[in-house]
């Protein structure tokens, strides 16, 4: 894979947007981050077995609706990872606004993943939005999946989650590129083609010619 697959991230201030992103790309947890409105990471991540380059923008959900007026930011990005906190529920109305509005957005058929993750799993005794009814591992029809995660407490969930994510990236990108591809495969390019016409006509005027 030559382009780096693009991950965006967004959700509420606080729900943990860094500490989840930090926790996968160096399976470290620091109790505190730098705000920064938007920031990028660019990395070769194994998954498995396989180098897969990756680039994952951390940004919030206002910059996202900003960006929004810009048409062909949704259409270069891969997947969509939102993230909101168990404990806290304005942030999970922001995550569900974002959701529906993707959703409401997306044009290609088949759809950029969302992960949406309800973070800070740990805080259970504090929870005040409804755990997701679907199976936590599964992606559904319309390419989502919902989970809950801690980055506090565990790593090996966080590089499950985004590792789903990158092989479901991967997957419908080959979904893309395979019509183009056997149409492209048997004749050749638009060019090509031109000059096998022309080939082919040459011979057939030169026969025609000589027998006159
Ligand atoms: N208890 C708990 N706190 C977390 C977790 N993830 C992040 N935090 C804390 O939540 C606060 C905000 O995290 P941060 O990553 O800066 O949030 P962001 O603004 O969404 O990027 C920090 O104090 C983190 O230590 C978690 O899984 N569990
Ligand atoms: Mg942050």
């Amino acid at each position: 894979m030559k382009r780096a697959a693009h991950i965006v991230v967004v959700g509420k201030e606080n729900v943990g947007k860094t500490a989840v992103v930090v926790r996968y790309l160096t399976g470290r947890y620091l109790s505190e981050y730098a705000h920064a409105p938007e920031m990028t990471y660019e990395r070769i991540v194994p998954v498995d077995g396989r180098q897969v380059p990756l680039k994952i923008t951390d940004i919030s959900g206002k910059s996202l609706e900003t960006k929004a007026s810009n048409k062909d930011f949704l259409s270069k990005v891969d997947g969509i990872v939102v993230v909101y906190a168990i404990n806290d529920t304005p942030s999970y109305h922001v995550a569900e606004g974002v959701c529906n509005w993707v959703r409401r957005d997306r044009k290609s058929p088949v759809h950029t993943p969302i992960l949406l993750l309800g973070n800070k799993a740990d805080l259970s005794h504090c929870r005040c939005v409804p755990s997701p009814d679907t199976d936590e591992t599964q992606w559904t029809n319309s390419s989502c999946l919902a989970t809950e995660v801690s980055a506090s407490t565990q790593p090996d969930h966080i590089n499950y989650v985004f590792t789903s994510l990158i092989n479901k990236i991967l997957e419908r990108r080959e979904a893309t590129l395979k019509p183009r591809k056997m149409s492209q495969n048997p004749l050749g390019s638009p060019k090509v083609i031109r000059a096998t016409i022309k080939r082919r006509f040459s011979v057939f005027t030169r026969e025609r010619t000589s027998t006159m």
